[in-house]
């Protein structure tokens, strides 16, 4: 048995780590300072415009050489190796994961099942920006002959948070003439709040779907449909004019009545989560253009390459990826808090729920075992400072030992007054009262009264990375998204999972297709549920007509 195929707890390097987490456990970040005064300059890496500052972490010196043995010992060089060479790593799938080669520039090859991808998808991209052009000039128009202004992209899960976040991110360099509108969600409320100020004759739906069934985007298409069809006479005709797909089912797609020329492909090695630099990110590319939209990618390929190439000690995924799992799995740490200090990045966090708790969310090894230390922490945030305002009262004072990632950007898109080094002062003061608090002895000498004292300190020794780019552009944006998809990669190696299945979302959606029909029938159905579920049905059933 290699080291790789050891079972993780068993490794060398994960049994040094439980040790010696033992004997740093309390030792203080302040303490970690003064013994290591060179840390601020030595625990930094860069990488495509991105700067990582991780010293404000519970690690010593020690701690980053055992995490990164048991990266070695996990085998993340062979996998990584085995990502980008287009193997079936998704196992329980039998899929390749290729997120990688939707950004692979023009010329360079990945192969799979023997045929090279790299020029399909530029194939599809050059149509894309073909598209993209024609809505953004003018020349699409709508069928009463009317410009397109408005663009509704209809998806859900890995469909949707990608193109939303994109959108939000990207505002500042998206064209203001064009309205962009997100619909997910199955309650109806989400389409009629999205469309009813839009007129039908200048709105194009873009039905956002790798396998084209997904309930929740197949009912808001029909409903779309018909929302189209009502407002503009009621001619079949006008569905071409009106909506495109973007898929991997051109059967279902043709079925619906869009045709396939006004379809935009992607491949089965595409994970939706790791969609948004596809076909899926059509909207993206209409609101920034195709140049914007190069420029994301290329972003995205610079991080690739650095977390193929760079060795462990330099590679800010990896780097990320260890101290998560050094918390997680040694410090009883359960969640991860993601605080940009950016307004555009206001959907940052929720992108990144669905990145990491999906694909990490996993308690099953890939050799069929049960795992027996943790996975993924829960992931969550808000744009700073409103969050100061709000939760981080309890990551300062409360019991939880949450771990933090501050991102900020030394530009701001928007420089208004002193509002920039306002927003950012407070990344750099979050930062420090975290990790140095306040002791009661300071608290003391302001003249505070003693029974306020405990009150009032701060323990500190709470970790953060910090991360900084200049401006966010969409390169940046790019090497950002990649720099967490590659983190979360190395924490499923180590983990030994498999982050690209979701199979805890198949449950739900068999047992709702059951209920659907014992919701809808006119006379009084058996049912065959537990008691509880038995009476909330009934319930419903009762009270839904008043
Ligand atoms: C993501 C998941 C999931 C998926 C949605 C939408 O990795 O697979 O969130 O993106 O269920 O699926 P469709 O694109 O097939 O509609």
């Amino acid at each position: 048995m290699t080291t790789a195929q050891k079972s993780l707890t068993d490794r060398a390097a994960w049994k040094a780590l439980e040790t010696h987490s033992k004997a740093i456990r309390n030792l203080h970040l302040r303490q970690i300072f003064v013994d290591d005064p060179g840390r601020d300059e030595r625990l930094t890496a860069e990488a495509s415009g991105l700067f990582l500052d991780y010293s404000k972490n519970r690690v010593t010196n020690e701690t980053l050489s055992l995490l990164l043995k048991l990266a070695e010992e996990s085998g993340l060089r062979e996998r990584i190796d085995a990502m980008f060479r287009g193997d079936k790593i998704n196992i329980t799938e039998n899929r390749a994961v290729l997120h990688v080669a939707l950004r692979t520039p023009k010329g360079k090859s990945i192969v799979v099942d023997g045929k090279d991808v790299v020029p399909d998808v530029h194939e599809v991209l050059d149509r894309m920006a073909e598209f993209s052009n024609k809505i953004r000039s003018g020349a699409w128009t709508g069928h009463t002959g009317k410009r397109i202004r408005n663009i509704v992209n209809i998806g859900i899960g890995g469909s949707d948070l990608g193109p939303v976040m994109a959108y939000e991110a990207l505002r500042h360099y998206s064209d203001r003439n064009l309205t962009f509108r997100f619909v997910s969600n199955v309650d109806g409320t989400d389409f009629a709040e999205a469309t009813r100020d839009l007129d039908p004759a200048e709105t194009l739906f873009i039905v956002s779907s790798k396998t084209f069934t997904t309930l929740e985007t197949m009912t808001n298409a029909q409903t779309a449909r018909a929302w189209s069809l009502k407002g503009l006479g009621g001619d079949e005709k006008a569905v071409a004019r009106h909506f495109v797909a973007v898929s991997t089912n051109a059967k279902e797609v043709t079925k619906f009545g869009i045709d396939t020329a006004n379809m935009f492909g992607f491949w089965d090695w595409v994970g939706g989560r790791y969609s948004m630099d596809s076909a899926i990110g059509l909207s993206t590319m209409i609101a920034v253009g195709p140049e914007g939209f190069r420029a994301m990618l290329d972003g995205f390929h610079q991080m690739d390459e650095h977390f193929r190439a760079t060795p462990f000690e330099r590679n800010l995924p990896v780097l990320m990826a260890l101290l998560t799992i050094w918390y997680t799995d040694f410090f009883g740490s359960e969640t991860v808090a993601i605080l940009p200090y950016d307004q555009y990045l206001k959907r940052f966090p929720a992108y990144l729920q669905q990145l990491t708790m999906e694909s990490n969310g996993k308690s099953i090894r890939l050799d069929g075992q049960r795992v027996n230390y943790d996975t993924s922490p829960v992931y969550w945030g808000e744009p700073g400072t409103n969050g100061q305002h709000s939760f981080y009262q309890l990551i300062h004072q409360g019991t939880r030992l949450i771990p933090c990632d501050l991102i900020g950007f030394c530009q701001s898109l928007n420089p208004l007054g002193d509002h920039h080094d306002y927003l950012m002062s407070n990344v750099f003061a979050q930062a420090e009262a975290l990790a140095f608090g306040k002791t009661a002895e300071q608290v003391k000498a302001e003249g505070t009264a003693d029974w306020l004292v405990p009150h009032r300190t701060f323990e500190g020794n709470r970790p953060s990375n910090t991360i900084l780019a200049d401006r966010l552009t969409p390169q940046v944006l790019g090497t950002l998204i990649a720099l967490y998809e590659h983190n979360v990669f190395t924490q499923g190696v180590i983990w030994g999972i498999d982050s690209f299945d979701q199979w805890g979302v198949e449950l739900g959606k068999v047992l709702a297709q059951r209920i659907i029909p014992e919701l809808k029938a006119s006379g009084e159905p058996e049912l065959h549920h537990d008691g509880s579920t038995n009476a909330l049905i009934r319930r419903y059933r009762q009270h839904k007509a008043k």
